[in-house]
């Protein structure tokens, strides 16, 4: 069976990091997980292509080639899966889907042959089994959520790893939370389950062998979610990577509870995790309750964060205006926060209710609903009505992205970072020397010389070599990452 894997166009989106990435030669910052992770569970003796259109077209030979197409999509990517599901069935071609939208938004895609509803671990066997023998169903959904002891090691090879910036595997899944606005717990679970040690190590040693060296992003959405579990884990990652040379640097998501436990932070610090992404939504307590997010209000969220920085850990955040509790003064509220909390990437996003979510049923029942979400949290739409004047909301939204990403504010806050993010060693390096020198003269080229912003990015750069020159790396890829943001910014601003 030859066995086309595609992955559907991202828009340019805050997430996609395209401008920075730009500058080291990539096109997308991660391969798809969740297509490298079905791969591994095909039979063997099916043959494999993997298409991530966001680094490559997809051809009309590809999908001559294929006998079979599966496609894997976030609600973001809903458009371009919708054309390659109309492309490849013009060809006649059986197309399966499956992922985080088509286990949420899965009506509107009538077009394909078989849907999976959730995780595949058990029915894609089943699916496998039902094909061979002529009668594989239309929709395939697990009757519970499988044990990650029956996931396999992705097909990191199945990628060409080197037009990504960084490299994804996943430890656990779901959430142990009850956020309002949150699909993880609805498509996940609420019980987070993990995978063991030896099966995390062993697809590192599979990056390692792939020739991957560099940053790791663990894609769990509360990386923390089974403390227990990660405590045991934490000190076997710390040996795995002193072994062999310290090859990666870590990247995840955790809720702000991390903050609150020391032995844990200090296994982050030790297993070098260099990064982590926290749901801080909102300084504003009745928002934060309304949201259900009481891992936030038990203490001082400024506290937290300077906390998790003082362990080596650059903090970047998601913030979210709309919620019917936000105040008049909302919009500086959040520019305040972000600004004292030396978070240089702050997400800042307008409520979105996703499909299947309770906030998505709450405001049917009150009425508030309006339409499909675009799954794009910062294209300035709304798909409800919000209890503020929507038009104020979305120009109050417009007015933080502008504050914190003129270059004033993002230099100074990236300033403050460095400052706080003290690490013993460096980052690992994915590049060598010779493409690291071509991305910090590409970096230079468009920041210092082409950009009307120049006089702020040298002045950026000559205060971060005299104060944090060991830093220097660290310091021109926030410099990057701030541009990228920018342009965004420029591009909603209009
Ligand atoms: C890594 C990640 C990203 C990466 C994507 C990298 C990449 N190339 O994949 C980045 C950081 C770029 C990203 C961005 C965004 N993301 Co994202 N992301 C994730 C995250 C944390 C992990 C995805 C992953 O790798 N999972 C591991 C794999 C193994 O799991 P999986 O994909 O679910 O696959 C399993 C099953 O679903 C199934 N399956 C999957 N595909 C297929 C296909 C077939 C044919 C079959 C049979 C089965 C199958 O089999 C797998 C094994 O069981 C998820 C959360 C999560 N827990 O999954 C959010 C998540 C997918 N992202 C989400 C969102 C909303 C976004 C953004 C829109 C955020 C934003 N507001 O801007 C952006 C959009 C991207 C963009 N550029 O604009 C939502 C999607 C919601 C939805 N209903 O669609 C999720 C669920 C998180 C959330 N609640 O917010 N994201
Ligand atoms: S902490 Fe994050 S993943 Fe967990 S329920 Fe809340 S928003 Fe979802």
């Amino acid at each position: 069976m030859k066995t086309l894997l595609v992955y559907p166009e991202f828009p340019d989106t805050y997430w996609s990091f395209r401008h920075a990435l730009s500058f080291e030669g990539k096109r997308s910052a991660y391969p798809p997980l969740g297509l490298l992770t079905v791969s591994a569970m095909l039979p063997d003796a099916w043959e494999r292509r993997l298409v991530d259109m966001n680094i490559q077209p997809l051809k009309p030979s590809d999908i001559k080639w294929a006998d079979v197409v599966f496609a894997s999509a976030m609600i973001v990517q809903k458009e371009s899966l919708r054309r390659v599901v109309e492309l490849c069935k013009a060809e006649d071609k059986r197309v399966v889907i499956g992922g985080p939208y088509a286990t949420s938004g899965a009506k509107h895609l009538s077009q394909a042959d078989h849907i999976f509803l959730g995780e595949a671990e058990t029915t894609l066997p089943e699916f496998v089994r039902d094909l061979e023998r002529g009668a594989a169903k239309r929709i395939y959904q697990a009757a519970e959520r499988p044990a990650l002891s029956a996931t396999p090691i992705p097909d990191f090879n199945l990628a060409d790893l080197r037009r990504y910036s960084s490299m994804p595997v996943q430890y656990s899944r779901g959430c142990p939370f009850q956020c309002e606005f949150c699909d993880i717990i609805e498509i996940y679970g609420r019980v987070p389950r993990t995978k063991s040690n030896e099966q995390m190590l062993a697809e590192l040693d599979a990056l390692l062998r792939a020739g991957w060296r560099g940053t790791v992003f663990i894609v769990d959405d509360n990386f923390i979610g089974n403390k227990r579990n990660v405590k045991r884990l934490l000190p076997a990652l710390a040996d795995w990577s002193e072994r062999h040379g310290r090859p990666f640097t870590f990247i995840t998501e955790a809720s702000v509870n991390l903050a609150e436990d020391d032995e844990l932070l200090d296994g982050m610090r030790r297993a070098q995790f260099r990064r982590v992404f926290l749901g801080i939504e909102t300084p504003v307590k009745a928002s934060l309750k309304e949201a259900q997010k009481g891992q936030n209000i038990r203490g001082d969220l400024l506290h937290s964060v300077r906390k998790i920085q003082s362990y080596g850990m650059e903090v970047m955040a998601g913030f979210i205006v709309g919620f019917d509790n936000d105040p008049d003064d909302i919009f500086e509220r959040q520019i305040e926060f972000i600004r004292e909390s030396a978070i240089p990437l702050a997400m800042v996003g307008l409520l979105t209710a996703l499909p299947d979510t309770q906030l998505w049923r709450r405001l049917e029942r009150e009425g508030r609903l309006l339409l499909e979400s675009t799954g794009n949290n910062t294209d300035g739409s709304l798909n409800f009505v919000p209890k503020m004047d929507a038009t104020r909301l979305v120009e109050g939204y417009k007015s933080i992205m502008r504050a914190i990403y003129s270059p004033g504010e993002y230099y100074q806050r990236a300033l403050d970072c460095l400052e706080r993010v003290v690490a013993d060693s460096p980052e690992a390096r994915h590049n060598n020397f010779t493409s690291d020198v071509m991305t910090l003269l590409r970096i230079a080229l468009a920041l210092g010389v082409r950009d009307r912003e120049r006089g702020e990015f040298w002045r950026y750069i000559s205060r971060a070599l005299t104060r944090h020159r060991e830093k220097f790396a660290e310091a021109v890829r926030l410099a990057a990452v701030g541009y990228h943001f920018r342009k965004l910014t420029e591009g909603i601003n209009g």
